[in-house]
């Protein structure tokens, strides 16, 4: 894989693929699992509060080698807690979401840590360019989770041709056809979160999996687009009862409070009614759960295969 060698050598990593931040499902040993399996393992802190994210960054290095990233999803409210906790517990990298990583940026750089920002928007890839930030994740709204506008398709190339830093494309991607179409986009590597969904090792409920499964290319829906915070998942009589309280007025923090209250339902309890099943529209195309080795090697082998 020529055109990738930069973001492996960059991370130590054999493929060139990032695992998505995965709030309250990808905990220390979720990520140490992905990272020895080939990729960038990363602790989903969105769920944590800063105490639980160091004790899963001790429990990651204590089960992996290879590196590891944290993912801070900046609407969290210990958000500043959690990073001076990378710093301090001196994470490899940084992926954040939800948010502009600015005022981090400095501090982490001079400890060291790789910043790599999800964004949505050419805007904020260009504001964090200045910082001196190392990459950027270009996320598309066929993603599962907090989501922005532009699709994959459309904000890939627009944030390759604005920055001059590796790209990372993230949002509908789950084989070696989409992974093609990324670095055809310019991309130098891809993010993966909902077909890591259905991994033999990944600590969600198996109702939770079967739903994947189940699901065919129209089964997401978007949530919460009116109150500001549109949240893609797989409909169910949540999204509906959500859909209705946004109707009804509900303020963001109100719906936001909800939304983490029910992914817990969903990956803890399995309750694929009232819990918030966050997922990709790639779902439509994931038909088995497969070790996450074979999940990476098989989206390898279709890449190469493409040539
Ligand atoms: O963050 C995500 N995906 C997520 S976070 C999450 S947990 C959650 N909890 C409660 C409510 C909602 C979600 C589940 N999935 N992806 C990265 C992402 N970042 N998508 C979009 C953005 C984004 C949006 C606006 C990044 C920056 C941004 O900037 C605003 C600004 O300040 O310019």
């Amino acid at each position: 894989m020529k055109q990738n060698r930069k973001i492996n050598e960059l991370l130590g990593i054999e493929f060139p693929i990032f695992q998505g931040g995965m709030a309250n499902i990808a905990n220390g040993n979720f990520a140490a699992a992905v990272s020895n399996a080939g990729a960038l393992g990363i602790i989903g802190a969105g769920g944590m509060n800063a105490e639980k994210l160091r004790e899963e960054i001790r429990i990651c290095r204590s089960l992996t080698d290879k590196p590891f990233g944290v993912n801070i999803m900046l609407m969290n409210p210990e958000a500043d807690a959690m990073a001076e906790v990378v710093r301090e517990e001196s994470v490899a990298v940084v992926t954040t979401g939800a948010g502009n990583p600015g005022k981090y940026v400095q501090r982490w750089k001079q400890n060291g840590i790789l910043i790599f920002p999800v964004v949505s928007s050419v805007a904020l890839a260009r504001r964090l360019e200045g910082t001196g930030v190392d990459g950027i994740i270009a996320e598309g709204s066929e993603s599962g989770g907090h989501i922005g506008e532009s699709t994959t398709m459309t904000l890939v190339p627009q944030v390759c041709d604005a920055v001059g830093l590796p790209v990372i494309a993230a949002g509908g991607i789950a084989c070696g056809r989409q992974m093609k179409a990324a670095f055809d986009l310019g991309a130098c590597g891809v993010q993966v979160g909902t077909c890591l969904l259905a991994s033999i090792e990944c600590p969600i409920h198996p109702a939770y999996k079967e739903a994947v499964l189940k699901a065919g290319d129209q089964s997401t829906i978007v949530t919460g687009r009116t109150a500001g915070a549109p949240v893609r998942c797989l409909r169910n009589p949540m999204t509906r009862a959500y859909l209705k309280m946004e109707q009804e007025g509900a303020d963001r923090m109100e719906l936001e409070k909800f939304t983490l209250g029910s992914l817990r339902k969903a990956v803890v309890d399995g309750d694929i009614k009232n819990g918030s099943l966050m997922a990709g529209q790639v779902s439509g195309m994931i038909r088995e759960i497969r070790p996450l080795r074979q999940i990476f090697e098989d989206m390898v082998r279709e890449y190469e295969q493409i040539g």
